[in-house]
């Protein structure tokens, strides 16, 4: 490791949280799928920002348009109206097909909002007993880190220690509807919160059927379907959403991450009127919840992954890398899952830590991937990567396979 890039490790170190365990490596610049290291060295990223960054590294327009809003107005508060939100609520309603938008700054925000949303919900529409609101979520679940989100986890690594935790919550078997309608019997419980593809537990893809099964199940028991799309949305995994794979629209649709092309935190809550109505003014919100930069971002950050078709290069290029691996056939990989570029796979050697060690040589080799849940390793470039690159990316992936 050079001086530089352990002088950088150091700071953080010593005086940054230990929240997080990187790997050591030190970027300073990224451009399109490329990252560069504070040597020089340049790398593929397949992480992406955990998908927040499906349009490439400092997309030229989303920079554009946010360097042009910055130079005009950034924030407001919600205390008084701008130009732009109505704006980009009026685009962004349409692209999804929802009645409203409620705009917040966080994925976990958003996982926050919908819950709230769900109960008011409940209580209005369903006439749930006071107090008696139940939302149910599927074990293996990851939505963020604030303590209802962690109330929901069924991973001891985000919830233990931070206790008590928030009542109301209940858990089923992720891609198991005969669980789910179990649960979903008990007349007060207002949602059903779910990612279509769980991404942190390693990206599980659920059975083919699983969410028209869930959308059948929730309007037959008058349940809120919350679809989490904050990862598996915007492109990623070769649709605008990954409901449109089964053509199932959730009641309340949550995005995050790719909504501003990873230049600054923009998350957004969907819902038509019946859900969205029952939160009135001084209920719910945030000081940058909606503010003018963030609103230019969004629109241009979903007006490039349109036009430049960034769910059908997802598509393409997502069957090519999982073929691709494949094809390596090697013994430590044990199973290749994932949809459009939303990939991952795992390790299957009787070492634990043999998944970090792949990632240490992967970067030796020029490309950036992380290990999730011990064993799996998540494959996850942006969405503007290219045919040659991919193929370039299965040779990285061979040969520091073989290194093993
Ligand atoms: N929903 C899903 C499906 C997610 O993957 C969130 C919600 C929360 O988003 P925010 O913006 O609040 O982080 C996520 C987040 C991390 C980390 O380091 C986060 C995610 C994945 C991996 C690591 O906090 N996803």
């Amino acid at each position: 490791m050079s001086e530089r890039t352990q002088h950088f490790i150091d700071l953080e170190e010593q005086f940054g949280a230990h929240n997080y365990h990187p790997l050591p490596v030190v970027l300073e610049k990224g451009e399109g799928v490329f990252l560069w290291d504070v040597d020089g060295k340049r790398y593929y990223d397949f992480l992406s920002g955990y998908s927040a960054i499906n349009q490439g590294h400092c997309h030229p327009r989303i920079v554009a348009a946010m360097i042009e809003q910055a130079q005009r107005l950034t924030l407001t508060s919600r205390a008084f109206h701008n130009n732009k939100l109505g704006e980009y609520e009026q685009f962004i309603t349409s692209c999804f097909g929802y009645d409203k938008v409620l705009p917040m700054n966080t994925g976990v925000e958003a996982g926050e909002t919908a819950i709230k949303l769900a109960r008011r919900w409940g209580y209005k529409h369903k006439k749930i007993p006071e107090n008696q609101a139940k939302i149910i979520f599927a074990e293996g679940n990851f939505w963020g880190r604030t303590l209802a989100a962690i109330s929901a986890s069924t991973d001891p690594s985000s919830y233990t220690g931070f206790g008590p935790f928030m009542p109301g919550f209940g858990m089923v078997p992720y891609n198991d509807l005969p669980a789910l309608e179990k649960a979903l019997q008990d007349t007060n419980v207002a949602a059903f919160m779910v990612e279509p593809i769980q991404g942190e537990a390693g990206v599980v893809v659920p059975d083919q059927g699983y969410l028209k099964g869930v959308r059948e199940l929730c309007s037959k028991y008058k349940v809120l379907f919350i679809a989490d799309e904050i990862q598996t949305g915007l492109a990623r995994t070769g649709m605008m959403l990954a409901c449109d794979h089964e053509q199932v629209r959730p009641d309340i649709l949550m995005l995050g991450k790719a909504l501003s092309g990873g230049l600054l935190p923009v998350s957004a809550v969907l819902a038509d009127d019946e859900v969205m109505l029952t939160i009135q003014p001084g209920e719910h919100g945030s000081t940058y919840g909606g503010n003018p930069l963030a609103c230019a971002v969004a629109v241009t950050a979903l007006t490039v992954l349109k036009e430049e078709r960034m769910a059908e290069n997802a598509a393409r290029l997502g069957q090519l890398l999982r073929d691709g691996i494949a094809a390596i056939a090697s013994p430590h990989v044990s199973i290749i899952r994932g949809k459009g570029l939303l990939n991952a796979i795992v390790i299957d050697h009787p070492d634990t830590d043999t998944a970090w060690k792949l990632c240490l040589l992967l970067k030796e080799h020029g490309l950036l991937a992380k290990p999730t849940h011990g064993d799996k390793i998540r494959f996850a470039p942006p969405l503007v990567i290219t045919h040659d690159q991919i193929l370039e990316c299965v040779d990285i992936i061979a040969a520091s396979l073989a290194k093993l």
